[in-house]
């Protein structure tokens, strides 16, 4: 099981190296690693096993931050809405195209290979096509798909191929952002009173 002692930290080299392309077929070994990326999520979204294990309740994962340098990451979140799980294990992803809109996380960025507040924004693109692998664990099989996301799950995405590509946000961040909106979370609505 990974646990925060798991994932390496800023100053770490493998946190500032570009991380190779996965060779395909999936070896096995390569596949235990991205469930277990995938399952460290599921944990640390887990109150009592969070709690138990210390692990701080994390979106996204990507391979060189439990210092594995391969290009490949996993995101398990639902998106800014509540509304879909996105549950995605990639394998060499690639943006092949973006919106010239940005937006941003409105309270900034943290990072679970980051041990301290970062203070700034950090300008993302709004929508990205990527053309990724997906390993699907259910069937056993690696897919290509093109994905086009937008919102909370596109930022999570930026966020991971920049591991993957030696980039922390740290590097990212500005002080303001003009012109710029950031993502906007759905709120839960106050429950409106009754009539009797
Ligand atoms: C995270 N989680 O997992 F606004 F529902 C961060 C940590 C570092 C704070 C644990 C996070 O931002 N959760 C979150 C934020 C919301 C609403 C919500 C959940 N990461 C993953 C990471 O470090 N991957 O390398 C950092 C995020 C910063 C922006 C996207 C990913
Ligand atoms: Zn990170």
């Amino acid at each position: 099981m990974i646990t925060m002692k798991d994932i390496i930290r800023e100053g770490h080299p493998t946190l500032t190296k570009r991380a190779v392309d996965v060779r395909l077929p999936l070896s096995n070994k390569d596949k235990n690693t991205l469930k277990e990326m995938r399952q460290f999520l599921i944990n640390s979204q887990t109150p009592k096993i969070a709690e138990a294990y210390e692990l701080r309740p994390g979106v996204g994962l990507a391979a060189p931050q439990i210092d594995i340098s391969k290009r490949m990451l996993a995101i398990y979140t639902e998106d800014e809405k509540f509304e879909k799980l996105h549950d995605y294990l990639m394998v060499n992803p690639r943006i092949v195209s973006h919106t010239e809109a940005q937006t941003y996380m409105p309270g900034g960025e943290g990072c679970l290979s980051i041990d301290r507040e970062v203070e700034g924004l950090v300008p993302r693109h709004k929508r990205v096509t990527v053309k990724t692998y997906l390993y699907d664990t259910v069937r056993d099989v690696l897919e290509e798909h093109t994905l086009k996301l937008k919102g909370f799950i596109a930022i999570v995405f930026q966020h991971e191929l920049d591991h993957l590509n030696g980039v922390l946000f740290t590097e990212r961040v500005k002080a303001t952002l003009e012109g710029v909106e950031p993502l906007q979370f759905k709120t839960i609505e106050k429950e409106s009173p009754k009539e009797e």
